[in-house]
C-alpha cells in the first residue's frame, strides 16, 4: 500500500537515525508539510520524502494510505479560512500523511503527526512538548493559512505572482480532477464517499456553491481571515511580552510552527499589515538557527516579499534567484521559454534547491531535478 501511494510522488531520502522507520508523504511549499519535515529533520530521524505535485495526491492509491490512518471523514461546514481538523474533521485527500513502518501505523493531519513524532522519537535538538507547545500548535492550527493562500485582498492583492497565477486555476482543477475521478468506473466503490466529500468542500471553497455555506463576499472574506490572522498572532505576542514561549536553548515544535507561520505570512506580502517589531525579532531569532533557515531556503516560494531575508540570511546570490524567479513569473511561464537569461536563473535557482539538499547528505534528489 505505501509502495503503491510512492508511485504518486518523487522520493528524497533524508539521513538519520531509525532508518527505514519513516515516510512521510508531503508538498515541497505546503505549509503543513514544513511544519512536518522541519520538526523530523530537527530530530535528526532519517526519512523517506515522497514529495507530490498538486493533484497527484488524489490518486486513489494515495487515498487509501490515507484511509488506513482510520479518521472520521470530515463533513463539510462553513469555512473559516483555517484546514483545521479540530474544526473540519480530517480532509481524506491532503497532506501531509506519515508512515511508521516501524508501528506499522498511518498518521494523518500535521498537529496529530508533529505530536507523535514527540511521543515516540527522543532528542536533543526539538524540545520535548508540552502543554504550553501544544496550545501553540493548537493556535497555529487555526490560523487561516489557505483562506489567505487561495484568495487575496480583492482590493489590494499582495500575494507573489507565483502564487496568484496558480492560484487563479486551482479551484477549477481542482474541482475538475475530482469530478473526473468521480466519473471513472475504476475509482474503487468504497474510496467514492472520500472523493465526494473532498468535491464538496472544494466547491465551498471556491465557488460557495452547493450545500454548504456560500463563502460569500471575497473582500469580506480577506478581513475575516486577516481578524483571525491577528487573534492568533496577539496570543503569540502576549506569549512574547511575557516572556512566556515555551522555547529553551533548543526550538520546540511551536517555534517550528510560528517559523512557518510568519514566514508564509511573509511570502504572501502580509508581514507589514500583521507581524510588529516583537513578533518580527523573535522571527529573526528563529532564521537564526542554522537548520530552521536551511528548511525554509529550499523549500520557499518565489515572493519579492523574501528578497531582503534572503539576502541577508542566504546572499546575494540566493536573493537574485528569487528575484529571477519572480520576474520569471511575472512575465509569464511561456515567455519565460524565450527568455535565456530567466532560464539560467532558474536553473541556478534548482540547483540551489539541490545543493542545499545534498549539504544534508540527501539522495535521490537527482529525480527531483528532473522534472
Ligand atoms: N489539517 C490538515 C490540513 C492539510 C491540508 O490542508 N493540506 C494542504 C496543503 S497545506 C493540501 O494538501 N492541499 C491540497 C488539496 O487540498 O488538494 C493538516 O494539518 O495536515
Amino acid at each position: 500500500m505505501v509502495s503503491a501511494a510512492g508511485e504518486c510522488a518523487t522520493t528524497i531520502e533524508f539521513p538519520g537515525r531509525e532508518p527505514g522507520r519513516f515516510e512521510l508523504f508531503a508538498m515541497r511549499q505546503s505549509i503543513c508539510s514544513q511544519k512536518v519535515r522541519c520538526c523530523l529533520m530537527l530530530k535528526e530521524n532519517q526519512f523517506v520524502e515522497h514529495e507530490m505535485v498538486p493533484f497527484k495526491n488524489y490518486e486513489p492509491a494515495y487515498a487509501r494510505l490515507r484511509q488506513a490512518a482510520g479518521a472520521a471523514v470530515m463533513t463539510p461546514r462553513a469555512w473559516d479560512g483555517s484546514s483545521s481538523a479540530s474544526v473540519h474533521g480530517v480532509d481524506p485527500l491532503v497532506v501531509p500523511t506519515l508512515v511508521d513502518n516501524a508501528a506499522r501505523r498511518v498518521i494523518v493531519d500535521s498537529k496529530a503527526i508533529v505530536e507523535y513524532i514527540d511521543r515516540e522519537v527522543a532528542s536533543d535538538s526539538l524540545q520535548t512538548c508540552n502543554d504550553d507547545v501544544r496550545t501553540h500548535l493548537a493556535i497555529v492550527d487555526e490560523f487561516p493559512h489557505p483562506g489567505l493562500l487561495y484568495h487575496g485582498d480583492p482590493d489590494h492583492d499582495s500575494r507573489p505572482e507565483a502564487l496568484k497565477t496558480p492560484m487563479g486555476h486551482y479551484g477549477e482543477l481542482m474541482i475538475a480532477t475530482l469530478e473526473e475521478w468521480l466519473s471513472r468506473a475504476d475509482l474503487p466503490a468504497d474510496l467514492r464517499p472520500l472523493y465526494d466529500v473532498k468535491l464538496k468542500k472544494a466547491k465551498m471553497i471556491w465557488t460557495g456553491a452547493g450545500d454548504t455555506a456560500p463563502l460569500g463576499d471575497l473582500g469580506d472574506f480577506h478581513r475575516t481571515c486577516i481578524r483571525k490572522a491577528r487573534r492568533c498572532l496577539d496570543f503569540l505576542d502576549a506569549e512574547l511580552l511575557e516572556d512566556k514561549m515555551p522555547t529553551g536553548p533548543k526550538p520546540s515544535a511551536a517555534d517550528v510552527a510560528w517559523f512557518v507561520t510568519l514566514l508564509r505570512i511573509t511570502e504572501l506580502g502580509l508581514a507589514e499589515e500583521l507581524i510588529n517589531p516583537r513578533v518580527e525579532a523573535y522571527l529573526h531569532r528563529l532564521l537564526g538557527h542554522p537548520k530552521l533557515l536551511d528548511t525554509f531556503i529550499w523549500s520557499h516560494l518565489p515572493s519579492p516579499h523574501l528578497t531582503p531575508i534572503l539576502l541577508e540570511r542566504a546572499g546575494k546570490e540566493a536573493a537574485q534567484d528569487n528575484d529571477a524567479q519572480v520576474a520569471a513569473w511575472q512575465v509569464g511561464r511561456v515567455d519565460v521559454e524565450a527568455h535565456g537569461t530567466d532560464k539560467d536563473a532558474l536553473r541556478r535557482a534548482s540547483q540551489r534547491r539541490m545543493a542545499f539538499l545534498r549539504s544534508y547528505g540527501t539522495t535521490a534528489v537527482g529525480a527531483v531535478s528532473a522534472r
